[in-house]
């Protein structure tokens, strides 16, 4: 399993699969959300109402991972997953490794031999980065997986170093 770094917009990556920071309700948002269903198109939407009906009326709980078709997109598959906001009086790193891990299991189930990661609750969601990119570096190293390529796709030259050192410090430079 290769671990790369991208600088760059995750709805352009050419992968098998994308995974979308999404919020519980899987009908949407801002950041990674809002740019994957608006370069993914209605197909990927369509497809999460109907998830959102049939599995999880109650919306999908933290740390775990739903996968749908890309649409539009380059990719064949976006797996959505929801992780944690941040909070400075409890641990909820947990939950931020459990989006990996599941993200990984579903990409896994679909035969996903590439997949791209942003930096996920980064933005909205105010994790702090250096935590964040080590609790995303650690758990892929830490997770069984047969897909050969995990690729982070950060859009920013602040999360590109953080997750850039961070790959450091867990792989070796
Ligand atoms: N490609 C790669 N990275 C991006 C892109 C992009 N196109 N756009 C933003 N980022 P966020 P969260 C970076 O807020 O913190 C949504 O409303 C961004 O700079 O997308 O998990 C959802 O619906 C940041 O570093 O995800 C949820 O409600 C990182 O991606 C909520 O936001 C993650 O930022 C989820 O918040």
């Amino acid at each position: 399993m290769r671990v790369t770094l991208v600088q760059g917009d995750i709805t352009e990556q050419d992968v098998d699969a994308v995974v979308n920071a999404a919020n519980s309700s899987l009908l949407g948002g801002g950041g990674v959300d809002g740019a994957i269903h608006r370069r993914g198109g209605p197909a990927i939407l369509r497809e999460c109402r109907e998830l959102r009906a049939d599995r999880h009326p109650d919306g999908l709980p933290t740390g775990q991972a739903v996968a749908t078709t890309a649409g539009d997109l380059p990719a064949r598959w976006v797996i959505h997953t929801v992780g944690p906001t941040y909070a400075k009086s409890e641990d909820r790193s947990h939950l931020l490794a459990s989006c990996f891990r599941e993200s990984l299991r579903v990409a896994d189930e679909l035969g996903a031999r590439a997949v791209a990661f942003p930096a996920i609750s980064t933005g909205v969601y105010r994790y702090p980065l250096d935590e964040a990119a080590d609790i995303a570096m650690r758990t892929v190293r830490d997770t069984p997986t047969r897909v050969a390529e995990i690729r982070f796709v950060l859009f920013d030259p602040a999360p590109y170093a953080a997750f850039r050192a961070a790959r450091d410090r867990v792989f070796g430079g």
